[in-house]
């Protein structure tokens, strides 16, 4: 049966003021469950979202996926927004892009700024624009990360739209200028939140490969590295929902 007032994609009606989102679909019941009293709140064409409180200071929370990429994340950022999201905080995977040993699989990212090497943000605002993490919400992540004594890089995350880059020399050239990471969405969430101008974003991101060193959850010890990689993002959600509560009290 249909329902009025849905938003079309992500199918709920009201989100809360704090979103965490995450790429991955799989990874928002696991989000949630580190909240107090979550359930799923919707679920339509792989967007799955829940809701919940966090556990120290019970601020309410909606977790939701965007999808791989800055189409789909644009879509569901637009309904979050309609539906009443102000602070959006993305939870997601990148691959490192420096050497060294805290850069390897598990190491957590929270980048200030994001390079725009794709196609949609530009759709929100000219290309001379700056993606950049509201700077409150990247402290506040910051802080949380450094409270929860969890070793952490900032810095420029590259944002592509090609997973399979045909042309390797692309890594090598971000790198080259200094950005930590790579990963597909954070440029449109950090320009989403810019252009609106009432939504505060950030993001944390854990390593799941090392593309200098050529080590990924895919490839040598698949398990080990897995246990690595979870490990990481446990740290992360954690972080992030800290960071939540954090934020309310300053
Ligand atoms: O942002 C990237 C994308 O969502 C990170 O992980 C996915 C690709 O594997």
């Amino acid at each position: 049966m249909k329902q009025a007032n849905l938003q079309p994609h992500i199918k709920l009606k009201s989100v809360d003021k704090v979103c965490l989102i995450s790429g991955n679909p799989d990874r928002v019941p696991i989000i949630a469950s580190y909240l107090k009293d979550p359930r799923e709140a919707a679920s339509h064409r792989g967007l799955v979202s829940y809701k919940g409180f966090t556990p120290k200071k019970g601020i309410p929370v909606t977790v939701l996926t965007t999808g791989m990429g800055c189409p789909s994340t644009a879509i569901v950022l637009e309904e979050a927004y309609r539906a009443g999201g102000r602070i959006i905080i993305r939870i997601g995977s990148c691959g490192s892009l420096q050497p060294g040993r805290e850069m390897g699989i598990g190491a957590i990212f929270v980048p200030h700024a994001a390079v725009r090497d794709e196609g949609t943000s530009p759709q929100f605002a000219s290309i001379e624009f700056p993606a950049a993490a509201h700077p409150e919400i990247h402290r506040v992540l910051c802080d949380a990360a450094k409270s929860q004594a969890i070793p952490y890089n900032t810095g420029v995350v590259w944002s592509t739209d090609v997973y399979y880059s045909p042309d390797v020399s692309q890594f090598r050239k971000w790198a080259e200028y200094g950005a930590v990471c790579v990963e597909m969405e954070s440029s449109l969430v950090f320009i989403f939140g810019s252009v609106k101008g009432d939504v505060l974003t950030g993001a944390i991101l854990t390593s799941d490969g090392n593309l200098v060193e050529k080590t990924n959850i895919y490839t040598g010890d698949i398990e080990k590295n897995y246990d690595i990689f979870q490990e990481g993002v446990k740290k992360a959600i954690e972080c992030a929902i800290n960071a939540v509560d954090m934020f309310h009290e300053s």
